[in-house]
């Protein structure tokens, strides 16, 4: 088999080339290729040599498939040492994304270069690891402990440009990389330019209280996670102990990632991510329809989050309301979250305004004669929806996609009111929309291929993981959150107490307890649902009574003040002594006897409730497969990731 590593001479430089699709990721045969070039290129004419890489990016990291698996040697460390100890000078030429193990190898090489366009990182921590090849030691030594700290546990890339003022990048390339790469390095001979290794240089002064700074800042933000702290103590032996000791101390804190259980999750999580975009029984060449411009029925929270979502990604917007007063709300909603986005530094104001410019409005259906999709995110009213896709069905061109953005509503139904049920679809988003990255995209039993594939491709171009699903009340997520509250109201009658079961629930990793969504989500929603319910559909009282309660005492959640909790000015939780009251006497009432409720159990029994109901949705063939429900809770409904998902979790139990 040819090796995915090239080696030839050009000139007096000597040219290393790794050609692996998709993204060069850092296989036992690109190592092995890798050591076997640098080699070669110690005993021939050359002078320097350039590593540079085939295809859309430069090395992308090591490859995630072989974690878990006996690591082949060359292992990453000894090769990296390997190239850096070469006698020759080496560059490294970055284009596209040079992340974890890639960097790694730019980092031992003596020089980089890099397009404009090129990005560099270490994502490691978003599975759960740390650079493990030298990162946590070199990337101090050039760009200091505070710079190579916000990099490392942030996992976010950043551009070339801001890796250059950072000393990380030595020299940004404008036109062809390989041609300028090769230039470069001919200079670099020709100026006498020392062999400039990462391991020798020293790690810039810091102040003596940094790491415990950043370790009581980290812990807030990343409870209980293993690697960010890792991260901070790896940096700090850099920072502390010569290069081959912080090697070993990064190796072992290496080692304790990689063998945790949530780096396994992590790991999960990232394929689940990539698996969810498959849709099995699609060809990968189903046609896709152009989606040029959007249309948007319902200006509220979610209409507009999701018109938001759009215009971030450069598509023009319409959104409809039935009035000038609601229209103007709805915009001015938008003009309020993008000001906010810019007050908080996640948007230039030229970038806001081009957005913000892409969104107009109208109270007539017909200025949606020509977009190419309309989704309508009115609220949950059946017969409402229906009247609405009637008269989309009018007034949208033939070929224009129609998608519903219901959380529990029948699609087949809904596509049942136009003469086009192939032409629509569910595609529901999580709120607030354009912040969260989930999309439930909903398949009806008419929805044409090329319709889902559509979607599916242009969920990815709006930045949001999508996962399908089949048609049922609630679709995967909602309807396994059904199950879910359940539970919490039986733990409440037999004992627990409203924070109990949240903090037991938010220790284990939840990003919130199942009390504090409901409040956040308002009481009177549910309420109102049950009150159209007979007493047969709306199941066991137990589950409840509670809740019912609540809100026939005003108590509505925050918004009112008050729910499962008491909220001050600043919608801070406090318990409730009325609430413990309202528990107890509901519990008498239905006979319910009350006992001591542990942590354990209160994780486990809501656990259960969730996994249980995920395989009642794999076995009627509403989610493809148990991973698309990991990522649907992961993403949608603050799921540790760290845990896997619901189903990798009870997998590895
Ligand atoms: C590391 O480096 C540890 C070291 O410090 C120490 C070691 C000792 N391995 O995302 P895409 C596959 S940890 C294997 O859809 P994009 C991916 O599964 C690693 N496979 O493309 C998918 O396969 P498929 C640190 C990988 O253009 C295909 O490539 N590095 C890897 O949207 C296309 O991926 C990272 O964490 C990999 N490393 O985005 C970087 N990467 O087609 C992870 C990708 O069968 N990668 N694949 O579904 C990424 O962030 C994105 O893939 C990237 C491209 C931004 C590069």
């Amino acid at each position: 088999m040819s090796s995915p590593v090239s080696y030839e001479l050009e000139g007096n430089i000597g040219v290393i080339s790794v050609d692996s699709p998709p993204v060069n990721a850092l296989s036992h045969a690109v190592r092995q290729g890798l050591l076997e070039a640098i080699t070669t290129a110690q005993s021939d004419a050359s002078e320097a040599i350039v590593i540079i890489c085939a295809g859309r990016t430069f090395i992308a990291g090591a490859d995630i498939t072989e974690f878990g698996k006996p690591m082949q040697s060359p292992w990453l460390p000894e090769l990296l040492d390997t190239i850096e100890a070469s006698s020759k000078l080496v560059v490294a030429a970055i284009h596209g994304t040079a992340l974890g193990g890639g960097f790694e190898t730019a980092l031992a090489a003596h020089y980089r270069c890099a397009l404009p366009s090129a990005k560099v990182g270490f994502p490691e921590v978003k599975l759960g690891l740390l650079p493990g090849a030298g990162g946590t030691q070199r990337t101090p030594r050039l760009a200091g402990v505070q710079a190579a700290l916000d990099l490392i546990t942030s996992g976010a890339p950043i551009s070339a440009g801001l890796a250059e003022k950072a000393g990380l990048i030595d020299k940004m390339i404008d036109g062809d990389l390989r041609e300028a790469a090769i230039g470069w390095a001919g200079e670099l001979i020709a100026d006498g330019a020392p062999i400039r290794r990462s391991s020798e240089q020293v790690v810039p002064e810091h102040e003596a209280t940094l790491f415990d700074e950043y370790r009581a800042g980290l812990a807030r933000r990343t409870r209980g996670q293993i690697a960010p702290a890792n991260i901070v103590s790896a940096v700090e032996a850099a920072a502390t102990l010569p290069f081959e000791e912080g090697m070993a101390v990064e190796r072992k804190l290496f080692m304790e990632c990689m063998d945790s259980s949530q780096s396994a999750g992590m790991r999960h999580i990232f394929f689940a991510e990539r698996q969810a975009s498959k849709i099995d029984g699609l060809a990968k060449e189903t046609p896709k329809r152009a989606v040029a411009s959007v249309g948007i029925i319902g200006g509220g929270t979610m209409g507009g989050g999701i018109a938001m979502s759009f215009a971030n990604a450069g598509i023009p917007v319409t959104m409809i309301e039935i009035s000038d007063e609601a229209l103007q709300r709805g915009l001015s909603i938008i003009e309020r979250n993008y000001a906010g986005s810019v007050k908080r530094g996640k948007l230039s104001e030229e970038k806001a305004a081009a957005c913000r410019a892409l969104i107009s409005g109208s109270v007539d259906y017909a200025a949606l004669a020509d977009v190419d999709l309309v989704v309508e995110a009115v609220f949950e009213d059946p017969d409402l929806k229906k009247k609405i896709f009637g008269w989309l069905d009018t007034v949208c061109k033939p070929g224009a996609i129609l998608a519903t953005n219901t959380s529990y509503q029948d699609v087949d139904e809904i596509a049942a009111a136009t003469s086009r049920p192939e032409d629509v679809i569910g595609m529901h988003f999580f709120s607030p929309a354009h912040i969260m990255k989930l999309l439930e995209v909903v398949r009806g039993e008419k929805t044409a291929d090329d319709v889902l594939a559509t979607v599916m491709a242009l969920a990815k171009k709006i930045r949001k993981v999508a996962v399908v699903s089949g048609v049922c009340y609630g679709f995967i997520g909602n309807r396994m959150l059904r199950p879910y509250a359940k539970t919490a109201q039986l733990l409440l009658l037999e004992g627990a107490s409203p924070q109990q079961v949240d903090s037991a629930m938010e220790a284990w990793g939840m990003a919130m307890g199942p009390m504090r969504v409901f409040d956040l989500a308002g009481l009177d929603i549910g309420y109102t649902a049950r009150k159209a319910l007979s007493d047969e559909q709306k199941g066991d009282p137990k589950s409840y009574r509670v809740p019912d309660l609540l809100v026939e005492a005003g108590r509505l959640g925050q918004k009112s003040g008050a729910g499962f909790y008491a909220y001050d000015d600043n919608r801070r939780p406090s318990p409730d002594p009325a609430v413990d009251e309202m528990i107890a006497t509901a519990a008498a009432d239905l006979g319910v006897e009350r006992r001591e409720v542990s942590d354990e159990e209160i994780v486990e029994r809501l656990i259960s409730s969730l996994v249980d109901e995920g395989h009642k949705i794999l076995d009627e063939g509403i989610a493809q497969r148990s991973s698309d429900i990991d990522i649907v809770y992961i993403y949608g409904y603050g799921f540790p990731a760290s845990r896997g998902g619901p189903m990798f979790y009870a997998d590895q139990q």
